[in-house]
């Protein structure tokens, strides 16, 4: 029996946050898959109504708390557990600080950036494509110059922030068309030691949904 319910899949860096936080600690947890690229089920009413009325996911339950956005849940679960949590309240605001940051111009740049160029059909318009692309340039370079500076965010241990920040940085450099991890030269060692923490799962090994039909 599971103390935790992830709706998620395979393909999503957002989700893919709060599924290696629950691995990481050593939760029992099980992913609820979203059909996401079939039947666009998040967008459904029911799934509105019943499970997240912003029609996203991740959505974690924790018995009878539903909570939604990565970087709630990963708060969540730090405060709960006392892991990867900021040690002290100047730390606190400084993850929440780069969660934000992440969310809006780290990820939230790469997730459509992706998904355009690899996942929707059509593709998307080169334009945009090409708009994305030099945001993201911009912001990876920001992340790499931190990680210069300390082997993780915070400085010499692993919080929120840096699970949050990894969340579509593990996928195949072919889906994105450039390597991230090997032209930045901070953010690669950083990744490696992320992946060395015990728990530490592959997006397309934690949640459901991959192959995706037909790639
Ligand atoms: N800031 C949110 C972003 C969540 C998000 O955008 N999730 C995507 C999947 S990767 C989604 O469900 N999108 C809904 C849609 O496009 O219809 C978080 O971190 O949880």
């Amino acid at each position: 029996m599971s103390d935790y319910q992830l709706y998620c899949f395979a393909q999503s860096g957002n989700a893919y946050r709060a599924a290696l936080m629950l691995n990481l600690i050593g939760a029992k947890w099980e992913p609820i898959w979203v059909d996401f690229f079939a039947k666009g089920e998040q967008r459904s009413p029911e799934y509105r109504e019943g499970v997240n009325e912003m029609g996203e996911v991740p959505v974690l339950v924790d018995g009878d708390r539903k909570l939604t956005q990565s970087g709630v849940i990963l708060t969540y679960l730090s405060d709960k557990t006392g892991q990867f949590k900021p040690k002290t309240e100047d730390d606190r605001l400084e993850a929440l600080r780069w969660i934000i940051f992440d969310n809006q111009k780290v990820n939230g740049f790469l997730g459509p950036f992706r998904f355009l160029r690899y996942l929707a059909r059509p593709a998307g318009d080169p334009a945009v494509l090409q708009f994305l692309k030099g945001r993201i340039d911009n912001n990876l370079a920001i992340l790499d110059k931190r990680l210069a500076r300390a082997p993780w965010i915070l400085g010499d241990y692993p919080s929120i922030a840096d699970i949050s920040l990894c969340a579509y940085l593990y996928y195949p450099a072919e889906e994105f068309g450039f390597d991230i991890p090997a032209t930045h030269k901070n953010i690669g060692p950083w990744l490696d030691r992320i992946r060395a923490l015990p728990g530490w799962k592959h997006p397309y090994d934690l949640m459901p949904g991959h192959p995706l039909p037909g790639r």
